[in-house]
């Protein structure tokens, strides 16, 4: 990721106490690995109260921040009411949604210091989250606290969100912007570059698959979470059950396709995404039945027949299309995604590309467990 002002833990200390914490900051630490924001824990003092998520947004994949937080606001607001008037769903289930919290003065949600757009969110107490799926329940968790997301803001109007980050799994518009890096740069051949290159041509005409349907009036617009990764969902730590999805900056108008496909390529890859095995990755049908099912015990409510038939493309399609994109960052340097060494991007690319075509081999029972899910 290109150089953004590096923070140190006073001016941590300084820009949480711009927000109205009630409390007097004890501690801060690194919270998470997200690939795009910066996050931290902030805990009062003394301990064991109240403690929260500081975050800097990172400005150059949200150029317009205040519109984030204007659909974070929106969002919060829509779900806060829809619980408050008793969500059917929702009996006997714990759900929560991060409060914002307001800056001490000028009447806003964010700050902007330090050259950064910083806000702070509650803590869920009681909740974790994990980077791949410890079992079956945790799957249909994961599909079902999904589906309870999407239920929550299905009458939510788009009109009503911006789109905060133009051209955000748009498939075909990365493979342009994929061209063009390619076309530009000059990386010396390996085997491994070799193969994701003729791997991504080799599927260059199924990539419009959702957007086509979108544009033809197939599939509608709704509002979506955008990035439900398996460790987005939160798990209550006494009941087993999901209760929240956090990471809501890219919440807003979109394709459940988009989501669905996103969780599953995250869930069912049981290796998660960072690993080095990228030769051993596989798209487990277990976990996928678990998740699919989990997600259709809500879903049927708001999920068309056209929605049903394609499933199958978004599910292949979303991981192809996280390979392209760390391939294509890759390719210009990492301009885009946090890395740790200068492959890293490659490694997630051959990690995605191996759980496309593990999707692709199982093209036949992941159509019988999605008919199973009506
Ligand atoms: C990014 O920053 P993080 O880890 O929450 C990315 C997602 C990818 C994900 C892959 C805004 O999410 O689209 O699926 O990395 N977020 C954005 O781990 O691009
Ligand atoms: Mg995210």
């Amino acid at each position: 990721m290109a150089d953004l002002p590096v923070i140190g833990p006073e001016d941590l200390a300084w820009i949480a106490c711009l927000f109205d914490l009630g409390g007097v900051v004890g501690a801060i630490e690194p919270l998470g690995n997200g690939n795009v924001n910066e996050t931290y824990r902030v805990t009062l003092k003394p301990p064991g109260i109240q403690s929260f998520v500081l975050q800097r947004l990172n400005s150059r994949v949200f150029p317009q921040p205040e519109l984030v937080m204007g659909n974070l606001l929106t969002f919060s607001d829509h779900v806060a009411s829809q619980l408050a008037n008793g969500c059917p769903f929702l009996i006997d289930r714990r759900w929560e949604v991060p409060r914002v919290v307001p800056a001490c003065t000028g009447g806003k949600h964010w700050v902007e210091a330090a050259g950064g757009f910083w806000r702070l969110t509650s803590f869920l107490e009681g909740a974790q989250c994990f980077e791949t799926v410890s079992g079956l329940a945790h799957a249909r968790e994961v599909g079902l606290g999904l589906a309870l997301f999407h239920a929550l803001i299905s009458d939510l109007p788009v009109s009503a969100l911006d789109d905060t980050l133009v051209g955000f799994h748009i498939t075909p518009a990365y493979l342009n912007q994929f061209h063009r890096v390619l076309s530009e740069q000059e990386i010396p051949p390996t085997p491994e570059l070799e193969d994701c290159l003729s791997f991504v041509r080799a599927r260059e005409s199924f990539v419009s698959v959702l957007e086509d349907a979108k544009a033809a009036g197939i599939l509608p617009l709704r509002p979506i979470h955008g990035d439900p990764k398996i460790n987005n969902v939160m798990i209550d730590a006494s009941t087993g059950q999901a209760i929240a999805l956090v990471d809501l900056d890219t919440v807003k108008p979109g394709l459940v396709h988009y989501d669905i496909g996103d969780c599953l390529r995250s869930c069912c890859n049981r290796l998660g995404e960072e690993t080095k095995e990228w030769a051993s990755v596989r798209f487990d049908l277990h976990l996928c039945e678990a998740v699919l099912l989990g997600y259709g015990s809500v879903a049927g409510t708001f999920l068309t027949q056209q929605d049903y038939d394609h499933l199958f493309a978004a599910i292949r399609l979303i991981p192809f299309e996280l390979g392209l994109r760390f391939l294509t960052d890759f390719l210009s340097g990492n301009p885009y995604f946090k890395t740790e060494h200068p492959r890293h991007n490659l490694d997630r690319a051959l990690v995605q590309f191996r759980l496309t075509e593990s999707i692709e081999a199982q093209e036949v029972e992941i159509r019988s467990i999605i008919k199973a899910m009506r």
